[in-house]
């Protein structure tokens, strides 16, 4: 093995995860490497540089809670951040906290081994260079292994085609004819950004979405010193709460009140705007009792009819299947429209594929089943991801006895113990891996790197280094992830990448822990109090170990 390819910890992945991840272990006094295949940090924000690229949790709660005066200087202009602002605030936390020292570029894990005589991961990466680590941590991405759909003639069409998640820095698009296939929370930001930029903008929709305003604005300097004076309780109140998104959740049924007032919950909430609010600030059934979630479908279908002014359109873009995906907020267009406004331009129309499904791609672009050929010199796919697992079924990662990560979840589909470790996959941990929490992301984040950098740091005052989940823990957690999911109304949703039914061929099952950051905050501390409970012993063992 080459000098120096020897490490405490390998972390793949220089996203959000990755450089928490990093700072944490590198604190200890670890030696650590972190590799990404992309040329620069940024993970997520990296790659999706598509034309209105936006998180749609509110600006002061997708940012790391760890640095206090960062917290206090770091600038944010509007109350969501748009992909740039994302990006450049990770660069800062990097050169801020020293870390690029410790990163390589262009160098993607290509496979991970477990040797059992060193109690040590041999890695192969990019160049078939050999690396090797006692901890692996995964920061790969719950949404990075992006989905293509397979439609025929894919290769034949003459114009440009790209995924959202693979976009090419400063596309030019004004004067285009320009298609988009899905309207996600992806499609619906690509299409509210470039409605009035194109020539024209086909949108071909399968499934539509009830999409709320996110209700962005600029951050006003009253709202700046409101956050800087309460950030400890902010964060307190994310890692209490639901949904981790930084809004004060409903704690009444949709039941406890009478028309009126409902209406006026919905109306305030979608005046205040986020997908997320609108679920789970109105009432706090929505997402499980069936009449709550109809009248919340019957409340934005009455907005898309108000917004709409062509009848055919506002149709097409109406939803009544349940209320029950990721929901979906779009941000604003440069001169402030939303999402369902821009079907009010001339030049912006929708199609809808379930009346009417693509047949076929042509050199001139897309035929419908009703032979209409849709002339396009660009497609854009914002048709999603292979969510999830797809990021850790791609790379041969094998454990005890040669066991792939992907032979491991055949059976049950992609699972693990509290969304981080995987039994006979010693010293593996996933940040962000199947069934972490349904949350907003960079909290979530954050408490997985906290349990596995204090596990490790245990681990490695007791010298017995080797952290491994049982089967019964991992059954266990599963079997409280399956109680906790039982009564949501998200299993009815056809195609939810939340359940992997979004591609052929993927297992359809729970990927998600559901009940909420409190609680999955509470089954992790519940685990490092006890001693580490579901993993074979090894903190434990502190005293015999010395
Ligand atoms: P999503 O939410 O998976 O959306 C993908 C969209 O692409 C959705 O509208 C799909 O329609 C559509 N799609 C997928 N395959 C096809 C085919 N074959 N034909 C037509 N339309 C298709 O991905 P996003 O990127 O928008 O969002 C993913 C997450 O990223 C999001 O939740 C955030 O957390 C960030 P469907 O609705 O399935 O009919």
């Amino acid at each position: 093995m080459a000098d120096g390819a020897a490490f405490d910890a390998i972390i793949v992945g220089a996203g959000f995860a990755g450089i928490y991840q990093l700072k944490a272990l590198r604190d200890i006094g670890l030696s650590c490497l972190v590799i990404d295949q992309a040329g620069d940090v940024g993970g997520t924000w990296y790659w999706n540089l598509y034309p209105g690229a936006m998180s749609d949790t509110e600006s002061y709660v997708y940012r790391y809670s760890w640095d206090r005066d960062d917290l206090l200087s770091y600038p944010f202009k509007e109350r969501y951040v748009k992909q740039p602002e994302v990006l450049a605030y990770l660069e800062h936390v990097v050169e801020r906290h020293d870390l690029r020292k410790h990163m390589r570029f262009n160098t993607a894990m290509l496979s991970a081994r477990w040797d059992n005589s060193t109690h040590r991961w041999d890695l192969t990466v990019t160049g078939d260079e050999q690396l090797s680590a006692k901890y692996v941590i995964t920061g790969l991405g719950l949404l990075s292994k992006q989905n293509y759909p397979d439609i025929p003639g894919l290769d034949s069409f003459a114009g440009e085609m790209h995924h959202t998640a693979k976009w090419p820095k400063n596309l030019p698009l004004e004067g285009k004819r320009a298609g988009v296939i899905g309207c996600g929370s992806t499609g619906v930001q690509v299409i509210t950004d470039i409605g009035r930029k194109v020539k024209s903008l086909t949108c071909f929709q399968r499934h539509p979405q009830y999409s709320v305003p996110s209700g962005d604005k600029k951050v006003t300097p009253e709202y700046r010193r409101w956050a800087n004076e309460n950030w400890d309780q902010i964060f307190a109140h994310v890692r209490n709460s639901i949904t981790a998104f930084g809004f004060k959740e409903s704690e009444i049924s949709f039941h406890d009140v009478g028309p009126e007032e409902r209406d006026r919950i919905f109306e305030d909430n979608w005046q205040k705007g986020n997908g997320f609010r609108f679920m789970f600030g109105t009432f706090n059934d929505i997402a499980t009792d069936a009449e709550a979630n109809k009248a919340a479908c019957a409340f934005i279908r009455g907005k898309i009819d108000q917004i709409v002014k062509d009848p055919e359109k506002a149709r097409k873009l109406k939803p009544y299947d349940v209320y029950a995906r990721r929901p979906l907020c779009d941000g604003n267009a440069s001169n402030g429209e939303k999402y369902f406004e821009q079907f009010n331009r001339d030049n912006v129309d929708v199609v809808d594929l379930k009346e009417t499904p693509i047949e076929r791609l042509e050199p001139q672009g897309v035929r419908t089943s009703d032979g209409k050929l849709h002339e396009l010199d660009v497609l854009i796919f914002a048709t999603g991801f292979d969510a999830v697992e797809g990021n850790y079924t791609r790379i041969a990662i094998h454990g005890r006895n040669g066991l792939s990560l992907k032979d491991a979840w055949e059976e049950s589909g992609p699972t693990s113990y509290l969304g981080i470790c995987v039994p006979d996959f010693p010293n593996l941990f996933m940040i962000t891996g199947p069934k972490g929490p349904f949350t907003n992301i960079p909290p979530a984040i954050e408490v997985q790197v906290e349990f596995i950098a204090e596990a490790i740091a245990q681990a490695e005052k007791a010298r017995a280094p080797l952290i491994e989940a049982t089967h019964e823990a991992e059954r266990g957690y599963s079997a409280l992830c399956e109680q906790l999911a039982a009564n949501s109304l998200f299993w009815k949703a056809e195609d939810n990448w939340i359940f992997g039914a979004n591609i052929p061929g993927k297992k359809r099952c729970l990927r998600f822990f559901f009940g909420g950051m409190q609680a999955y905050c509470g089954k992790l501390a519940e685990c490092a109090k006890n001693g580490y409970t579901g993993f074979k012993p090894f903190a434990r063992d502190l005293t015999s170990a010395r």
